[in-house]
C-alpha cells in the first residue's frame, strides 16, 4: 500500500495522530502537497462521503473522520499555501434566521472541506444579509442554508431573494430534515441536497 493510500485508511478509520504522522513522512519523502490532499486526505473523506449516503456509516463516524482529516491538514495546509495549491471554490455556509440546529450544518461544512472547498461558517441564526455579506466578503461561489425546523425553513425564501437582489452571481443550496426538493423549486434556491455528502457533490456541480 502506498504512504497516500495509508494516509486514506487511517483517515477512514478516523486515527487523527496517525494521519498526522503519514502525512508529515510523505511531505518528508516528497510527495506533492496537492497529492498528499487529493491521494490521500480527500480521497479517504470522499469514501467516507458516500459510505454515510448509503447509511454504511453514520455520523459519529463522519464526524471523527473528519477529525483526523483536520489534523492532517494542520500539517498540510503552509505546505499547500507555499506550492500555490488553491482550494476549488469558497463555500459560506450557515442555519437560517430563527434556527440555532447545527449538527447537520457542521457536517455539510465537514463534507465541503472534505471535497476541496474553502468553509466560511456563517453560524446559526443568520439573517438574509448576512449570508450576502459574508459571501461578498470570501469571493463565495456556494451559499448553504441549512434549516431544522418547518417554522424557520421560511426564512430561507428571503436569503434567496437577498441573493438575487445583490449583485452576487453565489449559487444558493440549501438542506435540512424538513426541507425537500419541491420546496426548493418553491423557493427559487439553485440546489437541495438531502444529505451532508450530497451538498458536496452538489456544491460542486452548482460551480461547473
Ligand atoms: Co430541536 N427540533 N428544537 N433541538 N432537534 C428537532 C429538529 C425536532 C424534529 C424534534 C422533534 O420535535 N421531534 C423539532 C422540529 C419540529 C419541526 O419543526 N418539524 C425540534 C424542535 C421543535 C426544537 C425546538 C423548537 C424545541 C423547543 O424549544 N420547544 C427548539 C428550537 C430552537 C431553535 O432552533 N430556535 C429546538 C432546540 C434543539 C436543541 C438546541 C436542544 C438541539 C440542537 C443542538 C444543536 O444543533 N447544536 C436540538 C436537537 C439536537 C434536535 C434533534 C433531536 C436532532 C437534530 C440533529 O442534529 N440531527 C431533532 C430531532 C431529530 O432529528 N431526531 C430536533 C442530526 C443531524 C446530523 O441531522 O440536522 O437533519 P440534520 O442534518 C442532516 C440533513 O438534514 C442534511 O445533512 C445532515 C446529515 O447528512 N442537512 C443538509 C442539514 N443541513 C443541510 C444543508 C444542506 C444540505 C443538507 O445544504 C446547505
Amino acid at each position: 500500500m502506498s504512504i497516500l493510500q495509508e494516509i486514506a485508511e487511517n483517515l477512514m478509520k478516523g486515527k487523527a495522530n496517525d494521519v498526522k504522522a503519514l502525512v508529515e513522512k510523505a511531505l518528508g519523502e516528497g510527495s506533492a502537497p496537492g497529492d498528499v490532499l487529493n491521494d490521500g486526505l480527500l480521497a479517504g473523506m470522499s469514501v467516507i462521503g458516500e459510505r454515510f449516503k448509503k447509511n454504511e456509516v453514520y455520523v459519529p463516524e463522519v464526524l471523527i473522520a473528519a477529525r483526523a482529516m483536520k489534523a492532517g491538514m494542520e500539517i498540510l495546509q503552509p505546505q499547500l499555501a507555499a506550492a500555490g495549491v488553491e482550494p476549488i471554490g469558497v463555500a459560506v455556509v450557515g442555519t437560517v434566521k430563527g434556527d440555532l440546529h447545527d449538527i447537520g450544518k457542521n457536517l455539510v461544512c465537514m463534507m465541503l472541506e472534505g471535497a476541496g472547498f474553502k468553509v466560511v461558517d456563517a453560524g446559526i441564526d443568520c439573517d438574509p444579509q448576512k449570508f450576502v455579506d459574508v459571501a461578498k466578503e470570501s469571493s463565495a461561489a456556494v451559499i448553504g442554508i441549512s434549516a431544522l425546523l418547518t417554522t424557520t425553513m421560511t426564512n430561507m425564501k428571503s436569503v434567496v431573494d437577498a441573493v438575487k437582489a445583490s449583485d452576487l452571481s453565489t449559487k444558493v443550496m440549501i438542506g435540512g430534515a424538513p426541507v425537500t426538493q419541491a420546496f426548493c423549486d418553491e423557493i427559487g434556491a439553485d440546489g437541495y441536497a438531502p444529505d451532508a455528502a450530497s451538498a458536496a457533490d452538489l456544491a460542486k456541480s452548482l460551480m461547473a
